[in-house]
């Protein structure tokens, strides 16, 4: 029997999502997103093209610590919206840079460019005027934001790995090839940005017409290094390389992070091992997991639509073997590879080209100039004379690729004038990192990258006290259960509940394969500093030789290990 919607779910009992509605109705994408456009007796967008709008890679917004105020003065909330551009695996020119840095400046609220955990840029405040010239100029320098969000593939990651460049450069091209082959067919984007011809649209081939039941994120990793996260992915292929040479990929499949607080039906799970392709194989893989998962994925319920959901309700056996049916391609065995790692490698590394590679800091990957640390306009110098390019990294953080050895020095000081090099920064500044919640994202519960410097110097004082100063712990802050800086796969996470309350996770491991357990809830600063504090004495007194702050609660027993996320991380 085929597994699809009409079968999986009773539609009397389980009508579709009005997501589903909208999708259909909007004749690929297009909606009336025209006509709001030009409507300037309000800010925004109409319900169904506020969804609309972010399947061409922007969210509506306004700015929660001004909301308040206005409604007040009788105002409407003040829309704008946040872009989201599309740049597998990272890599920006200095051309391309230059744009993004001018646009910013004159026509975003905060100024700001905001690095992401998926290795792109984020715009915060465009207003309704600017839009369509915001679309024009990036399109002028050869970037869009089409299916940057939404229900379908996302932005494809790619390991930054600039040491190895050879296997880097397969493995960034495997990126962008995924990226486009899933990218939806309609020209809506080209209509209603870029002016483009109109053409009518009659199909959309892998995506279907409804789209995906959610969204679906994909990833290209090149082990040792985890920095992409594969387990927060739908779809990750893992570099298998002979002699440097790049011969295909293992696949995992049906990982995610997202959880509803309350709702013991949603949790974080890790992906699974489906075996390996050659490299032939890898689009027909790829089409097909994103095929099985738009007919099988729930579409009545949002928060149970993810593949992670749609493998634990019919098993993974059964989603595998339609995948291999549909594809015409059977999973060999896995290839043996161990992931060891997952942070960014600060400071300069040369590459086996001879190139030279800069990784600097962003706490946060929030791109301003502060006091004494002038970061955009450093950024804006150096682009103004580099020759390589940029590498935006998982970890919202940005490596200077492929400086010549002569230019290393001008690029050293242009970096340290700005404040992008600070050898004062803690390895547990680092290892830390928090999404963007306030005052931007409209589902925070509590304050995350505003709060996160403040955490750090805390948990830095609790090393210090018990000998640990040069050590860390992947900490990460969200704030709310969407999970966006992966606090689900950090050592320690904290979650936000409300203003100033977090759940408190622990047990997630260094190199991102353990999904961390709740420890303690709805807690505040001080509760938080008084159950590590302890941990942190402990871990201190009784570790292993280098063991992990998160392998060693797992091991004393202080939470259990989730290892099969459905009946343990509830449990
Ligand atoms: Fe996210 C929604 C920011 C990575 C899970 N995420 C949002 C929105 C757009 C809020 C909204 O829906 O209105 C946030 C905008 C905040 C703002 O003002 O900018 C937002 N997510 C981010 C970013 C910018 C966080 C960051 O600090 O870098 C990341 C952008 C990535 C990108 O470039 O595409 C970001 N989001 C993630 C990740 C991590 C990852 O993918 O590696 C996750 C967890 C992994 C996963 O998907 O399971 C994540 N975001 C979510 C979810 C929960 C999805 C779900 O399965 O239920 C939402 C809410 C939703 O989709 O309904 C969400
Ligand atoms: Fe917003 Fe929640 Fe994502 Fe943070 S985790 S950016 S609060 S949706």
């Amino acid at each position: 029997m085929p597994h699809n919607v009409a079968t999986l779910l009773d539609p009397d009992a389980a009508p579709l999502a009005d997501n589903e509605r909208l999708k259909r109705e909007s004749d690929f994408l297009r909606g009336t997103i025209t006509d709001d456009l030009q409507d300037r007796t309000t800010g925004g967008f109409s319900p169904d093209n506020f969804q609309l709008i972010r399947f061409h890679g922007m969210y509506q917004q306004d700015d929660r610590d001004i909301r308040a105020e206005r409604a007040e003065q009788k105002l409407e909330p003040l829309h704008n919206v946040m872009l989201r551009a599309r740049m597998p695996g990272g890599i920006i020119a200095p051309e391309q840079w230059l744009a993004i840095d001018r646009f910013a400046e004159q026509f975003t609220q905060y100024g700001s460019i905001r690095l992401t955990t998926r290795q792109t840029f984020q715009f915060h405040g465009v207003l309704k005027p600017d839009i369509k010239d915001m679309h024009q100029v990036l399109n002028g320098v050869g970037i869009d934001s089409i299916a940057t969000a939404g229900d379908v593939n996302r932005n494809v990651l790619c390991t930054t790995n600039p040491v190895e460049s050879a296997l880097h450069q397969q493995a960034y091209e495997w990126s962008k090839a995924i990226s486009e082959h899933l990218l939806p067919q309609t020209k809506a984007y080209v209509e209603i940005w870029l002016d483009g011809v109109k053409a009518k649209t009659t199909e959309e081939p892998i995506l279907g017409e409804t789209y995906l039941p959610r969204k679906f994120k994909t990833t290209v990793s090149i082990p040792p290094n985890n920095e992409v996260d594969v387990h927060a992915n739908d779809l990750n292929f893992v570099a298998i390389a002979e002699a440097g040479q790049l011969v295909g990929f293992n696949v995992l499949v049906g990982g995610g992070l997202a959880m509803t607080h309350g709702d013991t039906a949603t949790y974080p799970r890790k992906a699974d091992d489906f075996g390996f392709v050659s490299l032939e194989n890898t689009l027909a893989i790829a089409e097909h997991v994103v095929s099985v998962q738009r007919d099988w994925g729930n579409r009545a319920n949002r928060k149970n639509a993810k593949t992670k959901y749609t493998l634990d309700r019919v098993g993974i056996d059964v989603f595998k073997a339609e995948v291999e049916k549909r594809a015409g391609v059977t999973f060999e065995p896995s290839r043996p590879y161990a992931f060891t790692t997952r942070g960014d490698r600060f400071g300069w590394v040369e590459g086996i080209d001879g190139k030279h590679h800069l990784t600097v800091f962003l706490l946060n990957g929030r791109i301003l100039d502060y006091p004494g640390k002038a970061l955009k306009t450093g950024i804006r110098k150096i682009a103004e004379v580099h020759q390589g390019d940029f590498r935006m990294t998982a970890n919202q953080n940005l490596i200077i690729a492929g400086v010549a050895a002569d230019e290393r020095a001008q690029i050293e000081t242009l970096a340290r004038e700005h404040g992008l090099l600070d050898d004062t920064y803690s390895a547990q500044r680092l290892h830390s990192m928090a999404c963007v919640a306030m005052p931007t994202c409209p589902l925070a519960m509590a304050e995350s990258e505003r709060y996160l410097p403040r955490l750090i110097g805390l948990v830095e004082e609790l090393l210090a006290k018990h000998g640990m100063a040069q050590e860390h712990i992947v900490l990460r802050v969200v704030g709310c259960p969407n999970g966006c800086a992966r606090a689900m796969l950090a050592e320690v996470g904290l979650v936000g509940k409300g203003p100033g309350k977090y759940n408190l996770h622990l047990g997630g491991n260094r190199i991102g394969t353990r999904i961390p357990k709740l420890y303690r809830e709805n807690i505040g600063e001080d509760a938080i500093l008084d159950a590590l504090d302890p941990l942190i004495g402990l871990w201190a007194a009784q570790r292993d030789a280098d063991e992990g702050f998160g392998d060693f609660v797992i091991r004393t027993g202080v939470v259990a290990e989730v290892k099969v996320s459905k009946t343990d991380f509830h449990a």
